[in-house]
């Protein structure tokens, strides 16, 4: 049944997300203002009741955990994909980097189109070696913006730019903003619809939003008073949101989303904002018709 809500989302054919590793408290951490100690199985039982909600909006496939590895259940951070081609990222903090050849197996297994960051061939006139964490990567319905950031460089633009021709690509500098408050684009901005983006208040976003030039490429930006939930997973007419304890954050996305006909639901998720992680970073969602 085609509704206006199901007009104006994504439709997304699998997710791909990991289970959280044994290893998730050595998890790196750098912007978050929660220092309690992380409870590892409290993560893992936010995890599972997050990939529950996922499940109910797209077809999951989960992978086992990498225990070497207390970032790998952040899989968004391993691949940008469009269509059906994925690219496969160079992340952008050294001790991730063994992360992302499980996700290109998965991803060559179900069928897309694999191109890989890393690849020499296709990188050698560049200037530099591309970074890029999926993360700082915001794919709304006409724009591929790529923030550009401790994890993301001006190569790995490059590199988008020169894959994803169907797209218009956009590179958000973040380090013209003073005190860019967030690890990644994502974790300041993210999609609810194709017209519809949500950000926090507060003067470092209203820099974002004029940086991004939002408001001449026709995006409505909601604002709600916690940045936790600003970073929606959006597939398929339903929406996925953190109100993070902020009961006004919670009442303005509820009323947008039913404004526009989504159906949203929310999920704690507090252990994995301790290690800077959202929403969108436990899965990648994919458009390509994958096997199974
Ligand atoms: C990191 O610093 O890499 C992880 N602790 C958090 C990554 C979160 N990923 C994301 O927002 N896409």
């Amino acid at each position: 049944k085609i509704t206006n809500a199901t007009l104006l989302s994504r439709s997304y054919s699998a997710a791909i997300a990991r289970d959280l590793p044994s290893s998730f408290a050595d998890a790196l951490t750098k912007y978050s203002t929660d220092d309690s100690p992380i409870n590892v199985a409290v993560a893992q039982e936010q995890h599972a009741q997050y990939l529950e909600k996922l499940r109910d909006m797209v077809p999951t496939y989960c992978l086992p955990a990498i225990d070497e590895y207390p970032d790998s259940v952040f899989v968004e951070d391993t691949v940008v994909a469009v269509g059906k081609t994925a690219v496969i990222t160079n992340p952008g903090h050294p001790s991730r980097r063994g992360e992302v050849d499980t996700i290109k197996e998965a991803l060559q297994r179900y069928g897309m189109e694999v191109l890989d960051m890393r690849d020499k061939d296709l990188t050698e006139d560049y200037m530099g070696v591309p970074m890029c964490d999926g993360g700082d990567i915001l794919h709304t319905s006409r724009h591929l913006f790529v923030g550009m950031s401790e994890r993301t460089n001006i190569e790995a633009y490059q590199f988008l730019k020169q894959v994803f021709k169907m797209v218009e690509t956009i590179p958000v500098p973040l380090d013209k903003i003073p005190d860019f408050p967030a690890l990644h684009l994502k974790s300041m901005i993210s999609h609810m619809d194709f017209f519809t983006l949500v950000a926090p208040e507060g003067p470092e976003a209203d820099q974002l939003l004029e940086l991004m030039n939002l408001n001449v490429l026709g995006y409505d930006v909601v604002r709600v008073p916690n940045p936790l939930a600003c970073n929606l997973v959006s597939a398929n007419g339903r929406i996925l949101a953190q109100d993070g304890g902020c009961s006004r954050s919670r009442d303005i996305l509820t009323h947008t989303a039913e404004l526009r006909g989504h159906k949203i639901e929310f999920v704690d998720c507090s252990e994995i904002a301790k290690v800077d992680g959202a929403l969108t970073c436990c899965s990648v969602l994919l458009m390509g018709n994958l096997l199974a």
